[in-house]
C-alpha cells in the first residue's frame, strides 16, 4: 500500500477583502445543505495543498488565487479525513456560486450570527484575529 496510513486533506480558504471574509453556503450533503463555510474540498492524489486550494476556487467560485500562510489548526473530520485551512488573495475573477447555493462577504460581527459548518467554527478566533488586521 502506498497509501492509507496518511490522513487524507480536505482544504478550505480564507479569503479576505476589504475587511470582510467571504463565506459559501453548502448545497450538500443534507445535513449541511445551507450551511456556510470556507470554500475547499479534498486534495487528490498527486496534489499539495496549494494546489487543491488553487484548483477548488477555480472549480468552485471560478476565481484563481495565490494560495498563502495556514489558518488555524487542524480540524479531524470522520473517515480519517482532516481540515486544513489557508489564507488565499485573489488574482483574477469575481467570486461566483458555481458549485454553492450563494456567497457573501461577511465582518466580523456577521462572521459570529451567520450559521457556519460546525468543523469551520474552531477558526472563528483566527478568523477574526485577520479581519482585525
Ligand atoms: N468541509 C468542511 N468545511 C469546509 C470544507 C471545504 C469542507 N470548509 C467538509 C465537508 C465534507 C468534506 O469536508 O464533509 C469534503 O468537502 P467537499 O468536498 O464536500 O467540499
Ligand atoms: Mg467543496
Amino acid at each position: 500500500m502506498t497509501t492509507g496510513t496518511r490522513d487524507r486533506e480536505v482544504v478550505a480558504a480564507a479569503v479576505i477583502r476589504d475587511g470582510r471574509l467571504l463565506l459559501a453556503q453548502r448545497t450538500r450533503p443534507p445535513e449541511l445543505a445551507g450551511l456556510w463555510e470556507l470554500p475547499g474540498g479534498k486534495v487528490e492524489p498527486g496534489e499539495t495543498p496549494a494546489d487543491a486550494v488553487h484548483r477548488e476556487l477555480l472549480e468552485e467560485l471560478g476565481v484563481e488565487v495565490a494560495v498563502g500562510e495556514r489558518v488555524g489548526a487542524d480540524v479531524p473530520l470522520r473517515d480519517g479525513l482532516v481540515l486544513r485551512a489557508y489564507r488565499a488573495e485573489l488574482l483574477r475573477g469575481t467570486p461566483r456560486a458555481l458549485d454553492h447555493a450563494a456567497l457573501c462577504w461577511v465582518d466580523a460581527r456577521e462572521l459570529h450570527e451567520i450559521a457556519l459548518v460546525d468543523n469551520d467554527r474552531d477558526w472563528l478566533p483566527d478568523l477574526v484575529r485577520l479581519l482585525g488586521e
